[in-house]
Formats: structure tokens, C-alpha cells, sequence
């Protein structure tokens, strides 16, 4: 989107994807699509009516023959003349079609266009045109059903239903402002701590929505983090169902970061496998554990992975690795005790530090189920109910700003029947909002937005 969100010329690009398929789509839309419709077919097309015919080049020659789709302005994807020539999908046909548009005066439409195009003519809101890319990236059903629920206005729905509610609640407190005899009784009025603590509430019930629509969406990073040999390279392969990981009895195998995605219910997880943390000499192995560290910083959860066969004390083994690990409050810690194959009695524990602990052996593959209802659990996956949507992090980002305000508007009414410092609030509350559904986002954002889309859409 380098051209920025003002240029109207007309575009077109292919469609479908690039290579050998039954049908290819060159689609145009902007204002030439319709001239360059006549040109091509040679004919006089009804407007969204599929029209068999050739697809001539500038020499009289038939490029190509199939069907010609005319969908006039405003009623069309974009909300501009949109043409569709669907041919045979092989890689040179759909060429000499598409230099035979850009020909006529059209241009190749840049990632994301079409969508940007659909954006600014009001056809669809920023969280729609995301959802569109999100539901052609979709890894997973679910994530697939969320963005389809995002598309269809569910999402944008719910956080409109949010903002309509910050607006009259600041209408409203704006109106008595105006009448400052008033103001005091008014601010005191148990009704607007009511609705505030319904908007409240409303906010913790869209948040939570949106958190687990971008886990969907974005997945979760879990690193396995402990000593070397404990068993974190068999777990990596036992929860992949693969051997993406070398597992050896020598200490210090893996040194570089493993990574593996695995599905938990329809959310994309990234595992990562490490270095053992452990006081290493060799080079390369202290970059292994600098590399798990920085892993560990950022990650979501981490499974401390202790060798119970090694260490019956193992709670010992957990407390010297917290002090080892670089501390962030956001990452959920669990501990696994691996090896159960090799001990008679396993520890009772559910709990260690306000941490769950569970056993398994990752060799014989005992206890991973187990662990992964313990993981659904913790890293609150549940998506048995229906009407989760996909969003992104952008969103969550947003609704906390604007919850923030929320909070800090309420603080100013409680602590100093401060209307007019709640008016504002509320109205920051509303322009982060705004932000999602595009209403307030600079052109620099929306360019960052449509230009990872794919060409054609
Ligand atoms: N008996 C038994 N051996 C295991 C288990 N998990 C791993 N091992 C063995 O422990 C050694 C180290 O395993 P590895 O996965 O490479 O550990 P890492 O260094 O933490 O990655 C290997 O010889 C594995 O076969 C287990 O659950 N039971
Ligand atoms: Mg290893």
C-alpha cells in the first residue's frame, strides 16, 4: 500500500493463486472497469449477470474464453466498477489476460488493495478487512469459524455495542455539566455508578472474547525450560507426535532453539524446545541458554521440566531454576516432573508455589493427556462454546487502552466528583475503540495493515 489511501486509478490482479488450476480470475475494479470490460469481451455486459464469452487481445486474437462478471459501483466488493474475467487458470493464459487489462489502463493492484479499497468506501470496517486475511490464513477450523464470525460483523457488533454506551454515558455527563446548580446531586447520583459499572463489566466479558479470538489466531508460545537430560527434547517430540527434536543421553544436545506447532483443541501452539540451563563452558552451549532465556521473556506459559528420577527433591531443582530464570510476571509457569517410569512413588503435589504440578513419563508417553487438559486449563483454552471470534493483538491493545480510561474516568468521579475529567476520559475511551473498527486509525497504520494481505484481495 506504498501509493497511499488516496489514489483512485483502476487495478487488477489475479485472483486466484499463481500456477495451474481449472479456473483463473483476473479481477479490475476502479473506475476504467467497465470500458475495459467492453473492450475485452466485446460486448455489452448486464450488470452481475455471468456473461460466456472471449477474452479478445488488441490484435483481434481470442485469449482465452469463459466468464465475465460486471458488478457496477456501488454494489460490489471494493464499492467501485468491479469486472471478474474468469479463464482456464494456467500461469500464461492468466498473463496474457492480465497485460492484456493493464493495457486498457489498469494497474497491478498492490497486497491488500482490494480490501483497502472495500475499507475506505464504507463496504466493510478495519476488523471485516482483517478477518478476511485472517480467514484465508486460517491453520485451523477454528480459527477459520472466527474469522467467518469477524467477517460477518460480530466482533466490529460487540465493540459497537461497547462504544455506543461510553458515548451516551458521556453525553450525558456532558449535559449536566452545562449545568453546573445541578452538577454535584447529579455526580452523586447512584445511576451513572451504575451503568459505569455495567460498561464495566461489558469491557471484561468483549476482553476476554478478544483474547482468546488472538490466541486463535496468533497461537501460544510454550517453552519447555530445566536441566539438561531432563527430558525436554522427548516431550517436545511426545506433544508433536514427531521427532523434530535430537534426544540423546549426552548432556547439552540441544543448544540452538527448536520450535514446533501443535493444535490444542483448534489453538495453534508454538512449542519451544532449549538448551538445559545449567553452568555451561562451552560456547555454544552459553548462547543456547542465552537464546532460552530470551525465550523465556517472552513467551506465554513454561513448563519447568524436572528429572524426578534424578531429583526427589525436586522442589529444590524448581526453586534454583526460578532464581536462574529471568523473571516475567505475564509468562504462567507449570511444573512437570518427568521420568514417573523410573520412580515407585510419585508426589501427591498439585500445587508447588502457587504452580501446578503434574507427572509424566515423555519416553513411554504416560501422563500427556494429562498434561494437556492441565494446559487447556491453564492457558484458559475453551472453545467449546460457540460465537468466539478472531481477533488480533492490535484489538486487545485498544480495548485495554480504552478500558484504562474507563478505569481512570470512574477514579476521578469516586475520589473528586470530577464529571468533566470523566467526560474526557470517556471520550479517549471512545476514540481507542474507534481504532479497531478503523473510525480513528492513521493512514501509516491502515498501510501497515492491508499491505501484508495477499495480491488479488
Ligand atoms: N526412562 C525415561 N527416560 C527418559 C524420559 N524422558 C527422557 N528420557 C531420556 O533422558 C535422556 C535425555 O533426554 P532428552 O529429551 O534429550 O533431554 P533434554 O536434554 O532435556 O532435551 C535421553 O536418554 C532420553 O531417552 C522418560 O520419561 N523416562
Ligand atoms: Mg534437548
Amino acid at each position: 500500500m506504498q501509493r497511499g489511501l488516496t489514489d483512485k486509478s483502476t487495478i487488477a490482479a489475479l485472483a486466484t493463486p499463481s500456477g495451474r488450476g481449472g479456473i483463473g480470475i483476473v479481477r479490475i475494479s476502479g473506475p476504467d472497469a467497465k470500458s475495459i470490460a467492453k473492450i475485452v469481451t466485446q460486448k455489452n455486459l448486464t450488470p452481475r449477470q455471468a456473461t460466456y464469452c472471449n477474452f479478445f487481445d488488441d490484435d483481434h486474437s481470442v485469449i482465452d474464453q469463459g466468464i465475465s462478471l460486471l458488478f457496477p459501483a456501488p454494489h460490489s466488493f471494493t464499492g467501485e466498477n468491479v469486472l471478474e474475467l474468469q479463464g482456464h487458470g494456467g500461469p500464461v493464459v492468466m498473463d496474457m489476460l492480465l497485460s492484456r487489462v493493464i493495457s486498457l489502463g489498469a494497474r497491478i493492484a498492490e497486497p491488500g488493495e482490494f480490501s483497502a479499497r472495500a475499507f475506505l468506501n464504507d463496504k466493510i470496517d478495519l476488523s471485516q478487512a482483517e478477518a478476511i486475511s485472517d480467514l484465508i490464513n486460517s491453520a485451523s477450523q477454528q480459527a477459520a469459524k472466527g474469522a467467518i464470525r469477524s467477517l460477518q460483523g460480530e466482533f466490529s457488533n460487540s465493540i459497537e455495542d461497547l462504544d455506543s454506551r461510553v458515548v451516551a454515558m458521556r453525553l450525558y455527563i456532558e449535559a449536566a455539566i452545562d449545568f453546573p446548580e445541578e452538577e454535584i446531586d447529579f455526580l452523586s447520583d447512584q445511576k451513572i455508578q451504575k451503568s459505569l459499572s455495567e460498561i464495566d463489566s461489558s469491557f471484561l466479558s468483549v476482553l476476554k472474547s478478544a483474547t482468546q479470538g488472538a490466541l486463535l489466531r496468533e497461537g501460544i508460545n510454550l517453552v519447555l525450560a530445566g536441566r539438561p537430560n531432563a527430558g525436554k527434547s522427548s516431550l517436545m517430540n511426545c506433544l508433536a507426535g514427531k521427532n523434530a527434536s535430537i534426544v540423546t543421553a549426552i548432556a547439552g544436545t540441544t543448544r540452538d532453539i527448536v520450535d514446533e506447532y501443535i493444535h490444542l483443541d483448534g489453538i495453534p501452539i508454538r512449542l519451544v524446545d532449549t538448551a538445559g540451563i545449567h553452568a555451561a563452558k562451552d560456547e555454544v552451549e552459553k548462547e543456547g541458554i542465552r537464546r532460552a532465556f530470551d525465550e523465556l521473556q517472552h513467551t506465554d506459559a513454561a513448563i519447568i521440566l524436572i528429572d524426578l528420577s534424578l531429583d526427589k527433591a525436586w522442589e529444590k531443582v524448581v526453586d534454583q531454576l526460578l532464581i536462574e530464570i529471568p523473571y516475567n510476571s505475564t509468562v504462567k509457569p507449570l511444573i512437570v516432573l518427568n521420568k514417573m517410569d523410573l520412580v515407585d512413588s510419585l508426589p501427591t503435589e498439585q500445587l508447588y508455589r502457587a504452580m501446578p504440578v503434574i507427572c509424566v513419563s515423555a519416553k513411554k508417553g504416560e501422563g500427556i493427556e494429562s498434561l494437556k487438559g492441565l494446559l487447556k486449563e491453564i492457558l484458559a483454552i475453551d472453545f467449546s462454546e460457540e460465537g468466539s471470534f478472531i481477533a488480533r493483538s492490535r484489538h486487545i491493545d485498544a480495548i485495554n487502552r480504552a478500558y484504562e480510561h474507563l478505569k481512570e474516568g470512574r477514579n476521578q468521579l469516586d475520589q473528586f466528583q470530577a464529571g468533566e475529567l470523566l467526560a474526557e476520559e470517556l471520550r479517549y475511551c471512545h476514540e481507542s475503540l474507534c481504532e479497531i473498527t478503523g473510525q480513528f486509525t492513521s493512514d501509516d497504520l491502515l498501510g501497515r495493515i492491508f499491505s501484508t494481505f495477499c495480491i488479488g484481495k
